[in-house]
């Protein structure tokens, strides 16, 4: 097989198999076949790309079919991995061999759909139910030595072919081992385990539709004899391939991939060489940042003024690395070579050769520009000077140097270290090989980075904002902080924003108000609550009360009826009259508020394309990827029908509505056009 990049099994594959195997069997003179890839990996699976064309024949299972009765052993010799499609055609063949440093896997259930070639069928005839259903269920990849019954033999890379063919030649004129003969059957082990699996999922994958078809699927195999379980495998990959989870879930695998595509910049731009970074600030973000690169090798110096700050930001990154060794993610061996890659300094001299500095300082404007006054001094011609800042004026930021094409924003996510989200923050002036080499630092440090323009906040946490003010404007109005929250926590989201705004503390969206009381000026009502809390020392989760109140050591929000009554004193105050609200009200009044800031952050140009603003979001601030992320499930609902609910509350909410509800003209535009955001060109 040989269908760059990935041997995706489309149309042509499927076809070029079966003329293959027609052949082969035709052929006197063939005695056996082999299957394997020209390419880096054996095969990626089905090509997902092909699913909303609706033309899928000749299907996947009955080219598998086709494999699994040849009259002549058919062996696979897996090089590099096989996914999806990919592995069940190895599952399907009679012998597999593999290369010995890759993984497989069956990724289906994260494009909400489970292996609809036999996969959940074959897998369990050939290792241990307990293993397949992990698999199938978790869709994680797997080491093939952690499945090595899979294969006959696991060999270097040099040594697959000849030992596929070897395997082909011994397998002539011998009973042919049909993975569909191995019997199955049922037992009160199977029957625990299925449920088992089916609790823990329902915990782990909240609001997911795949999984449990998935553990049915698996299921049928114990229950069924192979043909009807293969008919009722497929039964059940229809029921997911036509619900909206899948098409989110298929949308975001591609979202996921082009926001890290290169805007429009000459190809031949070149990389500038990162060899050595800095980091301003050994802080929560400036250590979770170093990490990131020492994770892959880079070596990173911290600065910071104090040694005292020093030890600490560098004791904590220690602290991270050991407890990842505690739960076996890490070596001690891997511990120690990562902390070896990470040095600090308190002098800024200590720079001058960094290819890269990204500051992670306190986030106020004039602490930034010193620093970047600094950096400006002592770097090297060519160094990168990135800002972490969440929403700060980048350009005014690197205005303060003489190198503003040097300048970025590089957005990390807390915990830096585990957030796979990076906004890159491209200013008015930085230059295109900055921007594609963060884009490409992006990837190498195992991030999704998105480009994003300068504006408040960016992108999350412009819209963030939004959805903060209608849950605090929510509060006044007479709907309580745990209906709010339960109310987004059930549409998918892993927390409400209350719980989310107390632990991530009260205080930093105070003080960003503090700072811009202009913007806030027009009506204050939706963080009146907000900050009298944080006047009076409830800034959340870290001081044991913020909105909720919180028992010590514990993270389990309780509600406090004092919080309701400054928010009914409140109300009084600002003459709101109370009233009972329901949970579809709450719902769109975070919900398509959202949409709409995204809409208008599309059409100023600050993202690239609605998807990205989904990637961002998921990725961020935790979008149920089920739903695809905000823009696509306006996408899903209706552009219009957000149209509608958004003039509904511009007129419904008197003065506050006709401020804060006012349609974006790409709103306006798309539903007139009955368009989507998907086909919008920035
Ligand atoms: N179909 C179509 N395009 C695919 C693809 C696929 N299965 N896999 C990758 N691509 C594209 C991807 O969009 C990107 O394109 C390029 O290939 C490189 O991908 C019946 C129905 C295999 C681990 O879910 O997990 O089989 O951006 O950047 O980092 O049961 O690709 O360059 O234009 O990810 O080296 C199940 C999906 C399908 C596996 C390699 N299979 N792929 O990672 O490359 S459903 C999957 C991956 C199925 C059957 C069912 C990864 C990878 P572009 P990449 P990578």
């Amino acid at each position: 097989m040989a269908n760059k990049p990935v041997n995706a099994l489309s149309k042509a594959i499927r076809t070029g198999l079966i003329d293959a195997m027609n052949m082969a069997l035709a052929n006197d003179n063939v005695e056996a076949i082999v299957i394997t890839s020209e390419l880096a990996l054996f095969s990626a699976g089905a090509d997902i790309s092909e699913f909303s064309s609706g033309d899928l024949a000749p299907i996947l299972p009955d080219v598998l079919t086709l494999v699994e009765n040849s009259s002549k052993p058919v062996v696979a010799a897996v090089n590099g991995g096989a996914f999806g499609g990919g592995l069940e055609l190895a599952l399907a063949c009679h012998y597999r061999l593999s290369t010995n440093h890759n993984k497989v896997g069956l990724p289906e259930v994260h494009l909400g759909i489970l292996p609809g070639a036999g996969g959940t069928q074959r897998l369990p005839r050939l290792i241990a139910p307990e293993k397949a259903l992990q698999m199938i269920v978790t869709g994680a990849p797997t080491s093939v030595k952690a499945i090595s019954e899979l294969f006959v033999s696991i060999v270097e890379p040099s040594e697959l072919l000849v030992q596929a063919i070897k395997v082909a030649k011994q397998a002539v004129g011998k009973v042919i081992p049909a993975t569909s003969l191995i019997k199955l059957s049922s037992s009160p082990e199977i029957e625990a385990l299925c449920e088992q699996t089916k609790v823990q999922t329902s915990a782990k994958a909240r609001g997911f539709f795949a999984p449990a078809k998935c553990i049915e699927a698996v299921k049928a195999a114990f229950e069924l004899p192979f043909a009807q379980g293969l008919k009722r495998e497929g039964e059940l990959f229809e029921e997911c391939m036509h619900t909206p989870q899948a098409r989110a879930q298929q949308h975001f695998f591609f979202a996921e991939r082009v926001a890290g595509a290169l805007p429009q910049i000459a190809k031949d731009t070149a990389l500038r060489d990162i060899k050595q970074v800095a980091i301003i600030g050994a802080g929560t973000m400036g250590g979770g940042i170093a990490m990131n690169f020492a994770n892959v090798g880079i070596p990173v110096v911290l600065l910071e003024l104090e040694q005292a700050a020093l030890d600490k930001g560098l004791e904590l990154i220690r602290r991270n690395y050991e407890n990842s060794a505690k739960k076996g993610k890490l070596t001690q061996e891997q511990v120690e070579q990562r902390m070896e890659l990470l040095t600090g300094t308190t002098s800024y001299d200590d720079l001058s050769e960094v290819d890269l500095v990204i500051e992670a300082v306190f986030e106020k404007m004039s602490v930034k520009k010193q620093v970047f006054e600094a950096l400006d001094k002592v770097c090297k011609p060519g160094a990168i000077l990135a800002s972490n800042t969440s929403t700060l004026d980048l350009d005014e930021i690197a205005q303060c140097t003489s190198r503003e094409q040097d300048v970025i924003g590089l957005h990390f996510f807390s915990p830096a270290n585990v957030m796979k989200l990076l906004e890159i923050v491209q200013g008015a002036k930085t230059a295109d090989d900055v921007i594609k080499t963060a884009m490409h630092l992006a990837k190498t440090i195992k991030k999704v980075g998105v480009l994003v323009g300068v504006c408040f906040g960016f992108v999350g946490n412009r819209m963030i904002e939004v959805y903060g003010r209608e849950a605090g404007r929510l509060m006044l109005e007479g709907a309580t902080p745990q209906q709010i929250d339960k109310v987004i926590y059930d549409f998918g989201l892993p927390m409400g924003p209350f719980t989310m705004g107390d632990m991530a503390g009260l205080d930093i969206g105070y003080f960003v108000r503090q700072s811009r009381k202009e913007f806030i000026s027009h009506d204050p009502s939706y963080c009146t609550v907000a900050d009298e809390l944080v006047e009076a020392g409830r800034v959340g989760l870290k001081a044991g009360k913020g909105v909720y109140l919180y028992d010590a050591g514990s993270r389990s929000p309780i509600p406090d009826p004092s919080v309701l009554d400054i928010a009914k004193r409140k109300a009084k105050e600002l003459g709101i009259q109370r009233r009972d609200i329901s949970d579809q009200e709450i719902l769109e009044r975070c919900i398509y508020p959202l949409i709409n800031e995204g809409a208008n952050i599309l059409l100023e140009g600050i993202a690239q394309r609605a998807s990205d603003i989904d990637v961002i979001y998921v990725y961020g601030y935790g979008f149920p990827v089920y739903r695809g992320g905000p823009m696509k499930f306006a996408d899903e609902i209706g552009v219009k029908e957000v149209l509608a609910r958004m003039k509904h509350y511009e007129t419904a909410l008197g003065e506050y509505g006709k401020h804060w509800f006012t349609p974006s003209p790409l709103l306006e535009e798309l539903a007139q056009k009955q368009q989507t955001f998907a086909g919008f060109k920035a």
